[in-house]
């Protein structure tokens, strides 16, 4: 049975967004943890209450068909640690007779087990062949849990990029739920159109910053090469960076000042007790190693006084404890930092930005501490607090790459994990306007887009595993005063 979209909260900005965007039904679906794109799509809710899945919504164009997921608890996507079982099952050539059986549906040639991370693909003959999520160019966001997910599955690598034949599908739980379409559709053949997002600093940008995991390459002649490259075209203000341990900072500065020299002198570099560094155009004139596996600084921008940058790297993999352990002393000392008195003051309305590999995955309460300031372990970290100076949450960038709708930011196409959002950039946005945001893949980047930005196909990976991610910030104009200035660049 079909239903208006449930996603009343959504409604307000999907109307706003279906006036802007009409007559342009092509632009590409955004596997970004925004739905506002599934605005115009009627989801299918699960009549079975017996488990976690609530409605599944379809969609497809003609690059990839896209999957809705909505459950009614937080779920891990790919994987099992909160029970889903989710599988997507395509009957790729709209006949029941041929393919894998998947629960009450008959037919799938291609079947997609999200949270066991691995794919079966009907060959000719009878038998299937599995392959990675990434093979198979299945891409989720979000990469952390929640109630509700988004899903593109690419057609082209998958053997049906240019059938026009009409296809069925089905979403199966291991709770026995399952929503299917049993009559076959015919897809989409409308080219998505991604406008790509320039590199170029936004105007009135006051702050470019970058999070990057260097992956302790830094010392490598075929990755400086490519970060010097990718820096060179990003040109950040601020840099913060993990897996940087085996170096000095005079080392990454000296690098720095080849790479993107400063007329007024040296980068600024500070390292902590960790793996971690912040580099930047402004003098760092405080520092805080004492919060773990995170390292907050003090940027002093000069005419807009004094900045708040936290480069971060949380623990890895299964390490959910301890990411929120993390994210819980993270959030003490910025609430004692935001309050009068204590170790570490910051006036009134000093912005606060925070980033890097966050590694989240798993349910992700960690990082809804960090946006909200709901302390996990308040007997050890104390009380829950605003974290932005207006009283409100902070807010996660998109992070969107430049020249394709992805908001990944780690792949590795010979692993089992799909291509994840690891790296994260969060603002005050109380205190800061977003003129800008991406994560840079220069791997789906076009040869002129290379050619324009001066970098290779490869400089991605070659340079790290993980994508740079960018914003450019501005203070918000305060009611009542005069527009923010634009900074002045030392260079
Ligand atoms: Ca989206
Ligand atoms: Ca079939
Ligand atoms: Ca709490
Ligand atoms: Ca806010």
């Amino acid at each position: 049975m079909s239903t208006a979209h449930p996603f009343g909260r959504w409604a307000a900005s999907a109307l706003l967004l279906a006036a802007c965007i009409k007559g342009t039904a092509q632009d590409a679906m955004l596997i970004d943890h925004d739905f506002s794109d599934w605005s115009d799509v009627e989801t299918t809710a699960v009549v079975d209450t017996a488990g976690p899945l609530v409605s599944v919504g379809f969609k497809s164009d003609g690059e990839r068909v896209y999957f809705l997921l909505e459950y009614d608890r937080t779920i891990a996507l790919d994987e099992g640690i909160i029970p889903h079982g989710t599988k997507i099952a395509l009957d790729l050539d709209g006949n029941a007779t041929t393919g894998q059986i998947v629960g009450g549906f008959q037919g799938a040639e291609m079947v997609i087990h999200l949270a066991d991370r691995y794919v079966n693909s009907s060959q000719s003959g009878g038998t299937t062949e599995q392959s990675s999520l990434n093979n198979s160019q299945v891409r989720m966001a979000p990469t952390y849990g929640a109630a509700i997910h988004e899903v593109a599955i690419d057609r082209g690598v998958n053997g049906f990029g240019n059938s026009n034949a009409p296809i069925r599908w089905s979403v199966r739980c291991n709770s026995g739920q399952q929503v299917s379409q049993d009559d076959p559709i015919t897809l989409s053949d409308t080219d998505p159109v991604y406008p790509p997002i320039s590199l170029d600093r936004a105007e009135g940008t006051q702050m470019r910053v970058a999070f990057w995991n260097m992956n302790r390459r830094v010392d490598e002649a075929q990755p400086q090469a490519a970060m010097a490259r990718i820096l060179q075209a990003v040109q950040p203000d601020v840099i913060g960076m993990s897996e940087v341990e085996d170096f000095s900072a005079d080392m990454v500065r000296d690098l720095l000042d080849t790479w993107m020299p400063l007329a007024s002198g040296s980068w600024h570099v500070a390292k902590d007790d960790w793996d971690l560094m912040v580099a930047s155009r402004w003098p760092i004139v405080d520092t805080h190693p004492e919060v773990y596996r995170q390292y907050p600084v003090i940027i002093d921008t000069g005419t807009e006084g004094n900045w708040m940058v936290t480069a971060s790297h949380l623990k890895c993999c299964n390490g959910a404890d301890q990411r929120q352990t993390e994210a819980d002393e993270y959030m003490a000392f910025l609430r004692d930092a935001m309050a009068t008195g204590g170790a570490v003051n910051l006036p009134n309305r000093t912005p606060v930005i925070y980033g890097g590999d966050l590694n989240m995955v798993g349910p992700g309460q960690a990082m809804h501490t960090l946006l909200t300031g709901d302390i996990d372990n308040e007997a050890e970290h104390g009380a829950d607090f605003a974290p932005d100076w207006d009283g409100t949450t902070l807010r996660e960038l998109k992070g969107l790459q430049t020249d394709q709708p992805m908001n990944y930011t780690w792949l590795n196409s010979t692993s089992q994990w799909p291509a994840s959002k690891l790296d994260y950039i969060l603002i005050q946005d109380g205190v800061l306007e977003v003129l800008g945001n991406f994560a840079l893949e220069t791997a789906s980047m076009g040869d002129n887009r290379l050619t324009q930005y001066g970098l290779n196909a490869g400089d991605d990976m070659q340079a790290s595993d993980h994508l740079i991610v960018v914003a450019d910030l501005r203070k918000h104009d305060r009611p009542g005063t005069k527009p923010a200035k634009q900074l002045k660049r030392i260079d």
